[in-house]
Protein backbone atom coordinates (compact mmCIF):
# COMPACT_ATOMS: atom_id res chain seq x y z
CA UNK A 1 0.00 0.00 0.00
CA UNK A 2 1.59 3.25 -0.99
CA UNK A 3 1.17 5.64 1.79
CA UNK A 4 -0.25 9.12 0.54
CA UNK A 5 1.56 12.46 1.29
CA UNK A 6 0.38 14.74 3.79
CA UNK A 7 -2.26 17.00 2.33
CA UNK A 8 -2.04 20.88 2.33
CA UNK A 9 -5.07 20.74 4.69
CA UNK A 10 -3.40 18.53 7.55
CA UNK A 11 -0.41 20.97 7.38
CA UNK A 12 -2.90 23.64 7.58
CA UNK A 13 -4.64 22.14 10.68
CA UNK A 14 -0.87 21.22 12.30
CA UNK A 15 -0.30 24.75 12.30
CA UNK A 16 -3.49 25.83 13.71
CA UNK A 17 -2.95 22.98 16.28
CA UNK A 18 0.44 24.75 16.84
CA UNK A 19 -0.78 28.48 17.45
CA UNK A 20 -3.31 27.30 20.07
CA UNK A 21 -0.89 24.85 21.90
CA UNK A 22 1.72 28.15 21.90
CA UNK A 23 -1.29 29.74 23.49
CA UNK A 24 -2.26 27.33 25.93
CA UNK A 25 1.79 27.04 27.03
CA UNK A 26 2.22 30.78 27.56
CA UNK A 27 -1.25 31.29 29.41
CA UNK A 28 -0.35 28.50 32.04
CA UNK A 29 3.71 29.70 32.43
CA UNK A 30 2.71 33.00 32.99
CA UNK A 31 -0.55 32.15 35.53
CA UNK A 32 0.19 34.06 38.63
CA UNK A 33 -0.11 32.09 41.78
CA UNK A 34 -1.66 33.30 45.16
CA UNK A 35 -1.50 32.29 48.73
CA UNK A 36 -4.46 30.00 49.73
CA UNK A 37 -6.63 32.09 51.76
CA UNK A 38 -7.92 28.98 52.64
CA UNK A 39 -4.85 27.54 54.92
CA UNK A 40 -4.07 29.59 58.00
CA UNK A 41 -2.21 27.76 60.69
CA UNK A 42 0.47 30.24 61.34
CA UNK A 43 3.27 27.89 60.23
CA UNK A 44 3.56 28.40 55.96
CA UNK A 45 1.91 29.38 53.08
CA UNK A 46 0.32 27.37 51.02
CA UNK A 47 -0.35 28.91 47.05
CA UNK A 48 -3.43 27.86 44.97
CA UNK A 49 -1.03 26.36 42.35
CA UNK A 50 1.65 24.45 41.58
CA UNK A 51 4.71 26.12 40.41
CA UNK A 52 5.50 23.37 37.78
CA UNK A 53 3.39 20.66 36.05
CA UNK A 54 4.36 18.63 32.93
CA UNK A 55 2.55 21.24 30.94
CA UNK A 56 5.54 23.62 32.22
CA UNK A 57 7.80 21.67 30.14
CA UNK A 58 8.33 23.19 26.53
CA UNK A 59 6.72 22.26 23.69
CA UNK A 60 9.46 21.76 21.73
CA UNK A 61 10.89 19.00 24.20
CA UNK A 62 7.82 16.96 23.63
CA UNK A 63 6.82 17.51 19.60
CA UNK A 64 8.60 17.01 16.81
CA UNK A 65 8.16 20.47 15.09
CA UNK A 66 9.39 19.55 11.65
CA UNK A 67 6.19 19.24 9.53
CA UNK A 68 7.27 16.85 6.74
CA UNK A 69 8.30 14.65 9.86
CA UNK A 70 5.36 15.00 11.94
CA UNK A 71 2.68 16.50 9.88
CA UNK A 72 -0.27 15.65 12.80
CA UNK A 73 2.10 17.68 14.92
CA UNK A 74 1.68 14.61 17.39
CA UNK A 75 3.26 14.81 20.83
CA UNK A 76 6.53 12.16 19.87
CA UNK A 77 7.98 12.45 23.24
CA UNK A 78 5.61 12.43 25.99
CA UNK A 79 5.99 14.24 29.63
CA UNK A 80 5.12 12.28 32.77
CA UNK A 81 5.52 14.47 35.54
CA UNK A 82 7.65 17.46 37.06
CA UNK A 83 8.56 16.94 40.86
CA UNK A 84 10.95 16.31 43.20
CA UNK A 85 13.24 19.47 42.59
CA UNK A 86 16.18 20.30 44.27
CA UNK A 87 17.08 24.32 44.84
CA UNK A 88 18.88 27.06 44.90
CA UNK A 89 19.13 30.96 44.76
CA UNK A 90 21.26 31.88 42.06
CA UNK A 91 21.85 35.00 40.52
CA UNK A 92 19.22 36.58 42.55
CA UNK A 93 16.57 34.51 41.48
CA UNK A 94 15.33 30.85 42.17
CA UNK A 95 16.41 27.70 40.07
CA UNK A 96 15.13 24.34 40.75
CA UNK A 97 16.91 21.16 39.10
CA UNK A 98 14.06 19.11 38.72
CA UNK A 99 12.97 15.41 38.24
CA UNK A 100 11.01 15.70 35.18
CA UNK A 101 9.64 12.43 34.19
CA UNK A 102 8.86 11.03 30.44
CA UNK A 103 6.51 8.70 29.32
CA UNK A 104 8.80 6.17 28.90
CA UNK A 105 9.25 6.34 32.85
CA UNK A 106 13.05 7.61 32.76
CA UNK A 107 13.59 10.73 34.71
CA UNK A 108 16.08 13.38 33.27
CA UNK A 109 17.11 16.70 35.16
CA UNK A 110 16.18 20.44 34.33
CA UNK A 111 16.53 23.67 35.40
CA UNK A 112 13.24 25.72 35.89
CA UNK A 113 14.25 29.60 36.54
CA UNK A 114 11.66 32.16 38.26
CA UNK A 115 12.25 35.89 39.73
CA UNK A 116 9.68 35.64 42.64
CA UNK A 117 10.37 31.60 43.37
CA UNK A 118 6.56 31.69 43.32
CA UNK A 119 5.27 31.68 39.45
CA UNK A 120 6.29 32.06 35.97
CA UNK A 121 8.60 29.06 36.21
CA UNK A 122 10.79 28.38 32.73
CA UNK A 123 12.81 25.91 32.27
CA UNK A 124 15.95 27.12 30.56
CA UNK A 125 16.78 26.17 26.58
CA UNK A 126 17.84 22.34 27.44
CA UNK A 127 17.76 19.48 29.87
CA UNK A 128 20.84 19.13 32.22
CA UNK A 129 23.37 16.60 30.00
CA UNK A 130 24.06 14.70 32.51
CA UNK A 131 27.53 12.40 31.87
CA UNK A 132 27.27 8.68 32.81
CA UNK A 133 30.00 6.84 34.53
CA UNK A 134 31.13 3.52 33.24
CA UNK A 135 28.28 1.75 34.71
CA UNK A 136 25.21 3.25 32.48
CA UNK A 137 21.61 4.84 34.83
CA UNK A 138 18.65 3.17 34.09
CA UNK A 139 17.07 5.80 35.75
CA UNK A 140 18.24 9.01 37.69
CA UNK A 141 15.86 10.84 40.25
CA UNK A 142 15.77 13.35 43.12
CA UNK A 143 18.70 15.76 43.00
CA UNK A 144 19.42 17.55 46.12
CA UNK A 145 21.69 20.72 45.19
CA UNK A 146 24.49 21.87 47.57
CA UNK A 147 26.53 25.03 47.56
CA UNK A 148 29.69 23.54 49.48
CA UNK A 149 32.34 25.68 51.24
CA UNK A 150 34.82 23.99 48.83
CA UNK A 151 33.45 26.21 46.03
CA UNK A 152 31.70 23.50 43.95
CA UNK A 153 27.86 23.15 43.49
CA UNK A 154 27.07 19.42 44.45
CA UNK A 155 24.03 17.57 42.94
CA UNK A 156 23.75 13.81 44.83
CA UNK A 157 20.92 12.19 43.21
CA UNK A 158 19.71 8.64 43.12
CA UNK A 159 20.92 6.26 40.56
CA UNK A 160 19.21 2.94 39.94
CA UNK A 161 20.12 0.12 38.20
CA UNK A 162 18.34 -3.41 37.85
CA UNK A 163 19.62 -5.73 39.89
CA UNK A 164 22.68 -7.69 38.43
CA UNK A 165 22.06 -10.96 40.89
CA UNK A 166 17.63 -10.76 40.53
CA UNK A 167 16.04 -14.01 38.59
CA UNK A 168 15.73 -14.43 35.35
CA UNK A 169 11.76 -14.04 36.09
CA UNK A 170 12.49 -11.02 38.00
CA UNK A 171 12.23 -8.27 35.72
CA UNK A 172 11.57 -5.33 38.93
CA UNK A 173 14.63 -5.53 41.10
CA UNK A 174 16.53 -2.46 41.29
CA UNK A 175 19.69 -1.02 42.96
CA UNK A 176 19.27 2.39 44.18
CA UNK A 177 23.23 4.42 44.67
CA UNK A 178 24.50 8.05 44.62
CA UNK A 179 25.38 9.55 42.20
CA UNK A 180 27.02 12.73 42.17
CA UNK A 181 27.82 15.28 39.96
CA UNK A 182 29.41 19.07 40.99
CA UNK A 183 29.44 22.49 38.58
CA UNK A 184 30.40 25.94 39.23
CA UNK A 185 27.85 27.02 36.59
CA UNK A 186 24.51 25.10 36.58
CA UNK A 187 25.36 24.42 33.03
CA UNK A 188 28.34 22.45 32.85
CA UNK A 189 28.52 19.19 34.58
CA UNK A 190 31.32 16.84 36.06
CA UNK A 191 29.93 13.76 37.00
CA UNK A 192 32.19 12.04 39.87
CA UNK A 193 31.96 8.40 40.81
CA UNK A 194 29.00 6.92 42.98
CA UNK A 195 29.34 6.63 46.60
CA UNK A 196 30.69 3.46 47.73
CA UNK A 197 28.79 2.31 51.30
CA UNK A 198 28.89 -0.75 53.25
CA UNK A 199 24.88 -0.86 52.10
CA UNK A 200 22.92 -2.54 49.67
CA UNK A 201 20.71 0.48 48.99
CA UNK A 202 21.23 4.00 49.12
CA UNK A 203 18.75 6.87 47.99
CA UNK A 204 18.16 10.25 50.01
CA UNK A 205 22.17 10.85 49.86
CA UNK A 206 22.56 14.73 51.14
CA UNK A 207 25.75 16.21 51.10
CA UNK A 208 26.08 18.53 54.11
CA UNK A 209 27.28 21.95 53.26
CA UNK A 210 30.30 22.41 55.45
CA UNK A 211 33.39 19.94 56.31
CA UNK A 212 33.13 18.78 59.47
CA UNK A 213 36.31 17.50 61.18
CA UNK A 214 38.12 18.31 57.74
CA UNK A 215 36.07 15.75 56.07
CA UNK A 216 33.15 15.99 53.53
CA UNK A 217 29.88 14.75 55.19
CA UNK A 218 26.77 13.21 53.96
CA UNK A 219 23.30 12.24 55.45
CA UNK A 220 22.46 9.00 54.14
CA UNK A 221 19.71 6.37 54.35
CA UNK A 222 21.32 2.65 54.29
CA UNK A 223 18.45 0.19 53.22
CA UNK A 224 18.61 -3.58 52.43
CA UNK A 225 16.07 -3.86 50.05
CA UNK A 226 14.70 -1.36 47.73
CA UNK A 227 11.63 -0.48 48.95
CA UNK A 228 11.68 -1.72 51.97
CA UNK A 229 13.83 -0.39 54.71
CA UNK A 230 14.94 -4.02 55.98
CA UNK A 231 16.82 -3.64 58.54
CA UNK A 232 18.34 -0.86 58.14
CA UNK A 233 16.27 2.91 57.29
CA UNK A 234 16.92 6.07 59.27
CA UNK A 235 18.77 8.81 58.24
CA UNK A 236 22.20 8.15 58.72
CA UNK A 237 25.50 10.34 59.01
CA UNK A 238 28.84 9.44 57.34
CA UNK A 239 32.20 11.19 56.66
CA UNK A 240 34.04 10.58 53.62
CA UNK A 241 37.94 11.99 52.86
CA UNK A 242 37.75 12.87 49.06
CA UNK A 243 34.46 13.43 47.17
CA UNK A 244 36.13 12.37 43.77
CA UNK A 245 36.10 8.84 45.23
CA UNK A 246 33.48 9.16 47.96
CA UNK A 247 33.69 6.05 49.96
CA UNK A 248 32.43 6.03 53.74
CA UNK A 249 32.52 2.85 55.84
CA UNK A 250 30.36 3.78 58.74
CA UNK A 251 27.22 5.25 59.01
CA UNK A 252 25.25 5.67 62.43
CA UNK A 253 21.73 6.56 62.32
CA UNK A 254 21.13 10.19 63.35
CA UNK A 255 17.12 9.60 63.30
CA UNK A 256 15.74 6.19 62.96
CA UNK A 257 12.38 4.69 62.35
CA UNK A 258 10.17 4.78 65.02
CA UNK A 259 7.38 2.63 65.60
CA UNK A 260 3.81 4.67 65.74
CA UNK A 261 5.23 7.52 64.76
CA UNK A 262 5.27 9.48 60.80
CA UNK A 263 8.42 7.46 60.39
CA UNK A 264 7.28 4.38 61.38
CA UNK A 265 8.16 2.12 57.81
CA UNK A 266 11.35 4.38 56.19
CA UNK A 267 12.54 8.19 56.30
CA UNK A 268 14.92 10.43 54.35
CA UNK A 269 16.78 13.58 54.58
CA UNK A 270 15.36 15.90 52.32
CA UNK A 271 17.36 19.12 51.25
CA UNK A 272 20.70 20.35 53.07
CA UNK A 273 20.30 21.41 56.23
CA UNK A 274 19.55 25.51 56.63
CA UNK A 275 22.51 26.97 59.18
CA UNK A 276 20.49 28.84 61.25
CA UNK A 277 21.72 30.75 65.23
CA UNK A 278 20.06 28.29 67.13
CA UNK A 279 21.11 24.94 65.22
CA UNK A 280 21.31 23.03 61.29
CA UNK A 281 17.65 23.33 60.71
CA UNK A 282 16.65 19.60 58.55
CA UNK A 283 13.67 19.00 56.34
CA UNK A 284 12.71 15.09 55.98
CA UNK A 285 10.35 13.08 54.81
CA UNK A 286 8.55 10.31 57.33
CA UNK A 287 6.90 7.00 55.67
CA UNK A 288 4.13 4.91 56.96
CA UNK A 289 1.78 2.39 56.09
CA UNK A 290 -1.85 3.09 55.58
CA UNK A 291 -4.36 0.18 54.51
CA UNK A 292 -4.31 2.21 51.39
CA UNK A 293 -0.49 2.09 50.95
CA UNK A 294 2.40 4.09 52.29
CA UNK A 295 2.00 7.80 53.19
CA UNK A 296 4.71 10.30 52.83
CA UNK A 297 4.73 13.17 54.81
CA UNK A 298 7.22 15.78 55.95
CA UNK A 299 8.60 16.85 59.08
CA UNK A 300 11.32 19.60 60.98
CA UNK A 301 14.11 18.44 63.04
CA UNK A 302 17.24 20.80 64.28
CA UNK A 303 20.51 19.58 65.24
CA UNK A 304 23.50 21.27 66.79
CA UNK A 305 25.39 23.61 65.08
CA UNK A 306 29.41 22.30 66.01
CA UNK A 307 27.86 18.43 66.21
CA UNK A 308 25.26 18.06 63.02
CA UNK A 309 24.31 14.52 63.88
CA UNK A 310 23.00 15.87 67.05
CA UNK A 311 19.24 15.97 67.14
CA UNK A 312 18.42 19.18 69.53
CA UNK A 313 14.33 19.14 68.95
CA UNK A 314 12.29 17.14 66.64
CA UNK A 315 8.28 18.15 66.84
CA UNK A 316 5.88 15.49 66.93
CA UNK A 317 3.73 14.31 63.90
CA UNK A 318 4.14 15.87 60.46
CA UNK A 319 5.21 19.53 59.30
CA UNK A 320 3.28 19.39 55.74
CA UNK A 321 1.14 16.35 54.57
CA UNK A 322 -0.56 16.48 50.82
CA UNK A 323 -4.07 18.09 51.28
CA UNK A 324 -6.84 18.05 48.73
CA UNK A 325 -5.58 17.53 44.94
CA UNK A 326 -2.69 17.15 46.41
CA UNK A 327 -3.30 13.60 47.70
CA UNK A 328 -3.73 12.17 44.17
CA UNK A 329 -1.16 11.46 41.10
CA UNK A 330 0.77 8.89 40.37
CA UNK A 331 1.73 7.55 43.70
CA UNK A 332 -0.75 9.33 46.14
CA UNK A 333 -0.91 10.05 49.43
CA UNK A 334 2.76 11.47 48.92
CA UNK A 335 4.19 15.33 49.39
CA UNK A 336 8.32 15.03 49.00
CA UNK A 337 10.72 17.78 49.46
CA UNK A 338 14.59 17.61 47.93
CA UNK A 339 14.74 21.26 47.91
CA UNK A 340 14.67 24.92 50.02
CA UNK A 341 15.78 28.10 49.78
CA UNK A 342 16.85 30.95 52.43
CA UNK A 343 16.54 34.51 50.93
CA UNK A 344 18.23 37.10 52.58
CA UNK A 345 14.99 38.48 53.91
CA UNK A 346 14.47 35.37 56.37
CA UNK A 347 12.32 33.99 53.85
CA UNK A 348 12.20 30.34 53.39
CA UNK A 349 10.64 29.12 50.33
CA UNK A 350 9.95 24.91 50.40
CA UNK A 351 9.55 23.04 47.28
CA UNK A 352 7.54 20.38 47.97
CA UNK A 353 6.11 17.51 45.05
CA UNK A 354 2.70 15.70 45.56
CA UNK A 355 2.17 12.25 44.66
CA UNK A 356 4.91 12.14 42.55
CA UNK A 357 3.75 14.48 39.98
CA UNK A 358 3.58 17.81 40.57
CA UNK A 359 5.97 20.82 42.03
CA UNK A 360 4.29 23.39 44.43
CA UNK A 361 5.70 26.03 46.99
CA UNK A 362 5.14 26.77 50.65
CA UNK A 363 6.35 29.96 52.39
CA UNK A 364 7.55 31.21 55.47
CA UNK A 365 10.30 32.44 57.24
CA UNK A 366 13.35 31.15 59.05
CA UNK A 367 11.78 32.70 62.67
CA UNK A 368 9.02 30.83 62.19
CA UNK A 369 10.30 27.51 61.65
CA UNK A 370 12.49 28.09 64.41
CA UNK A 371 9.63 28.75 66.25
CA UNK A 372 8.16 25.95 65.26
CA UNK A 373 10.81 23.07 65.62
CA UNK A 374 11.72 24.69 68.93
CA UNK A 375 8.26 24.93 70.60
CA UNK A 376 6.39 22.14 68.77
CA UNK A 377 5.98 19.46 71.87
CA UNK A 378 8.16 16.11 70.81
CA UNK A 379 6.13 12.91 70.40
CA UNK A 380 5.88 11.21 73.27
CA UNK A 381 5.06 7.97 71.79
CA UNK A 382 2.19 6.59 73.76
CA UNK A 383 -1.38 7.76 73.42
CA UNK A 384 -1.19 8.91 77.52
CA UNK A 385 1.32 10.91 76.45
CA UNK A 386 -0.26 13.15 73.45
CA UNK A 387 -3.30 13.43 75.52
CA UNK A 388 -1.06 15.47 78.60
CA UNK A 389 0.19 17.38 75.95
CA UNK A 390 -3.11 18.36 74.84
CA UNK A 391 -4.80 18.70 78.47
CA UNK A 392 -1.89 20.66 79.34
CA UNK A 393 -2.56 23.18 76.37
CA UNK A 394 -6.59 22.92 77.00
CA UNK A 395 -6.07 23.80 80.30
CA UNK A 396 -3.48 26.86 79.98
CA UNK A 397 -5.90 28.27 77.15
CA UNK A 398 -8.68 27.99 79.56
CA UNK A 399 -6.81 29.88 82.26
CA UNK A 400 -6.19 32.91 80.54
CA UNK A 401 -9.94 32.72 78.90
CA UNK A 402 -10.68 32.85 82.10
CA UNK A 403 -12.82 29.63 81.74
O1 LIG B 1 7.07 7.57 45.68
C1 LIG B 1 7.42 8.37 46.77
C2 LIG B 1 8.94 8.57 46.84
O2 LIG B 1 9.56 7.31 46.94
C3 LIG B 1 10.97 7.28 47.06
O3 LIG B 1 11.36 7.80 48.29
P1 LIG B 1 11.92 6.76 49.43
O4 LIG B 1 13.21 6.28 48.91
O5 LIG B 1 12.04 7.50 50.69
O6 LIG B 1 10.88 5.69 49.50
C4 LIG B 1 11.65 8.07 45.96
O7 LIG B 1 11.63 7.28 44.81
C5 LIG B 1 10.99 9.39 45.64
O8 LIG B 1 11.44 9.84 44.41
C6 LIG B 1 9.48 9.28 45.60
O9 LIG B 1 8.92 10.58 45.53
Amino acid sequence: MTIPSTSTPIRLAAADRMATLKRHSEELLSRCNEIDEHWDHGVFNRYRHPVLTAGHVPLEWRYDLDPVANPFLMERLGINAVFNAGALEWNGKIVLACRVEGYDRKSFFAIAESANGIDNFRFWDEPIDLPETGEPDTNVYDMRLTRHEDGWIYGLFCSERKDPAAPLHDTSSAVAQCGIVRTKDLKKWERLPDLQSPSAQQRNVVLHPEFVHGKYALYTRPQDSFIDAGKGGGIGWALCDSIEAASVSDETIIDGRVYHTIKEVKNGQGPAPIKTNRGWLHLAHGVRNTAAGLRYVLYLFLTDLAEPWRILHQPSGYFIAPVGSERVGDVSNVVFSNGWVLRDSGAVFIYYASSDTRLHVATTTIERLLDYVIHTPEDGLTTRASLEQRLELIRRNRALLGA
